[in-house]
Formats: C-alpha cells, structure tokens, sequence
C-alpha cells in the first residue's frame, strides 16, 4: 500500500475538514516546539534533543488516527505523537532536562517514552494482550519505533507474541531512512519492514508518511484489525531532516544527496498546508495564525518549566522502582562520595 498526498482529494479520505485543519494545526505546534527545544538545548537548558523534524505528517496523522482510550508507547523520537495527544509540551520538557516524574504522569494513556531502543514494543504487546484478557475489545496499543529499533530481538519477539496471541497491538515503524549514522539499506536486506509481518503471521503495510491523511487513514484501518484481533505492521516511509540528537553531527556520514524520491525529503509540512490550501480548506494566514497560537502555547510551556527548578541529582535514584532497591541505595552512596571530591560544573565533556 503506498499512498501519495497528489494523487486524490479530500473527498477521497475519511477525514472531515475540521479534522484536517486540526492536523495542521498539530504539526505547526509541533515543529514549533521542537525548533524551541533545539534552541533551549543549544543554550545549555538541557543536556540532549532528539530533533524530529520531516517527522511531523506521519506522528500527527498517526496520533490523530488513534483513540483517546488507546495506549501509546512513544519513544525519544515521538515529541509530536505525544503533543499531538495532549503530553503537555512543559512535561516532556522536564523530562528531557532530568525530571524523572514528568516521564508517565499524564493524564492521557501514554507510556514513558523508552530510550532502549527497541524495549517498549514487547511492553505494548503484554498491554494489548492485558486488554484482551480483560475483555476490553474496543481499546489497542500501538508501538512506536523506528527502523532501527527491527534489528532488535524485542521486535521480534513482540511481533511473534502480537501473532500467536492475536494481541491488539498496532506497530507502527517510522522509517526516517536512519538510525543514527546506519543507513536502512544497512539495516536489512528485507525489500521493505513492512514484509517482516508476513514471518509474524499478520499483515504489514506501507505508506507515505509524508501524508498525514494516508498515515490517518492507514492507521485508523490497521487500529479496526488490530481490535478485531489481527495486529498490524504499519511502516510509516518519512525522513529525518536534522540531526540524531543534538550530540551527532550528519554531515559526517549522510550524503549530499540522498538516494531516495522527492516525496520522501520533501517537508511534509510545507506540502501538507499547499494540499489543504489548494482543496480550499484552509485560507490564507491559518499557517501564520497556527504558529503564532503555538507560540503563546510554548512560551507558557517554557515558563511552566523553568519554575519547576533545575532537577536534583537523587531523581536519577527515585523513579528506577517504585522504592529504592538496596543496590541503588549503594549506587545513590557512591555517587554522594564522588560529589564530595569532584564538581560536575568544572569537568569537560
Ligand atoms: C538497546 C539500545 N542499543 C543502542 C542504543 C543507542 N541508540 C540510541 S538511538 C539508536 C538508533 C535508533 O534508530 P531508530 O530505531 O531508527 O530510531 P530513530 O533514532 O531514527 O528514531 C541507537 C542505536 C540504545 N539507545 N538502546
């Protein structure tokens, strides 16, 4: 299945038009909130970012898909799924500057975002299966990872249990062509992901990701199967326009120009808000409007995070296990007599 934004019209998706403009309005939100984060980090206000810009169409698209009842289990990468499901931006700020606590406490159903790449998938297949024991058969989760993330075992192993046990789990792969400095071509030599599932026993997809309105419709569809019983593979074709993080340097291994169709660099954004201009859905300045709304809203954001403070070193002990073990009371020990002797302001990095 592979869907290009040029090829149809709005009337050709299940989509209305106040749900379409919502999608916009979403995505400018979120490549305003990561350019603010890319900026806070560069002045020393966190340590790391993980860009996502190019990203924005497949997240939103997807988060739009999904129900208020259905579980997501994002990753680093995720900022504009968890924005556009309503993670206040403060939280996953404070997050990324060391508070542990805003990592899972929201109100909507998100799990914390996972950083072992690859370790959240097995999580959303014991939920979805949870859920099937209870008998919740209008609720799914659905995984996040990238490309990447399908060389580890965990992927695999979720995909055989989401098969065997029909679990209701929607694995959504965003393939932004990268994982750090590897190349998908060096990732595998599957002619896609999305064929993996056929190893799995279920059906895996392709599309556009660079089309919100397919992601939307791709996802809303394989989230149908997914409850009926059938999890889906989605692979979600997009690409990763800045850096890993703000520790990596791409002009070091990425070409000049990328091997790849247009539809794949182009910037999902630009291309998106020309599509609904075009269908007459949206008028002249609601880009403008949009982003001047998700300033006002990341500058409150902002403001909301800088009055928490800056973290304390024993949240790195508090949020591991629900109580402190003994052997990360050790850990804690070790760390307050290293204190004692060194200071972390004057070492370098
Ligand atoms: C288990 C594990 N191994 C290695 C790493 C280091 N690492 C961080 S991001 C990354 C690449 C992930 O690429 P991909 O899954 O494509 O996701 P993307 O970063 O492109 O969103 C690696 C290897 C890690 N975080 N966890």
């Amino acid at each position: 299945m592979h869907r290009v934004i040029g090829e149809r019209d709005l009337q050709t998706v299940d989509v209305s038009e106040s749900e379409a403009r919502a999608v916009l309005r979403d995505m400018v939100r979120a490549r305003h909130f990561d350019e603010r984060a890319l900026a806070l980090q560069r002045r020393g206000w966190m340590p790391g970012y993980p860009p996502f810009k190019g990203q924005e169409g497949s997240q939103v698209g997807a988060a739009h898909a999904m129900g208020d009842d259905d579980w997501l289990f994002p990753t680093y990468r995720s900022n504009a799924m968890q924005l556009a499901r309503d993670v206040p931006a403060s939280d996953i700020l404070l997050f990324r500057r060391g508070h542990a606590e805003f990592h899972s406490d929201h109100d909507v159903q998100n799990f914390p975002q996972a950083v072992p790449i690859a370790s959240q998938i097995p999580h959303a297949v014991g939920a979805g299966m949870a859920m099937d024991y209870a008998g919740d058969d209008d609720r799914a989760a659905v995984a996040y990872f990238g490309d990447g993330a399908t060389s580890e075992g965990d992927f695999h192993e979720a995909m055989n249990f989401a098969g065997v046990f029909d679990a209701p789990v929607v694995f959504f792969c965003e393939n932004n062509n990268w994982a750090i400095s590897l190349p998908r071509e060096r990732q595998t030599a599957s002619d896609s992901i999305a064929v993996k599932a056929e190893a799995y026993g279920f059906e895996g997809v392709q599309v556009d990701g660079n089309d919100p309105l397919a992601v939307h419709e791709t996802v809303a569809e394989a989230l149908d199967d997914a409850k009926a019983g059938e999890p889906v593979l989605v692979e979600s074709l997009t690409y990763r326009q800045g850096a890993h993080t703000t520790s990596d340097d791409p002009d070091r291994y990425r070409p000049e120009e990328e091997d790849l169709p247009d539809w794949r660099t182009a910037d999902p954004l630009d291309r998106y808000a020309d599509f609904l201009h075009e269908q007459g859905v949206v008028e002249d300045g609601f880009v403008e409007e949009c982003f001047d709304e998700a300033e006002a809203e990341i500058d409150d954001a902002v403001d909301a995070a800088e009055a928490v403070g800056e973290p304390d070193v024993d949240e790195l002990f508090d949020h591991v296990y629900a109580e402190r073990t003994p052997r990360i009371d050790d850990q804690k020990a070790w760390l307050d007599g290293w204190l004692e002797d060194h200071d972390p302001q004057e070492m370098e990095f």
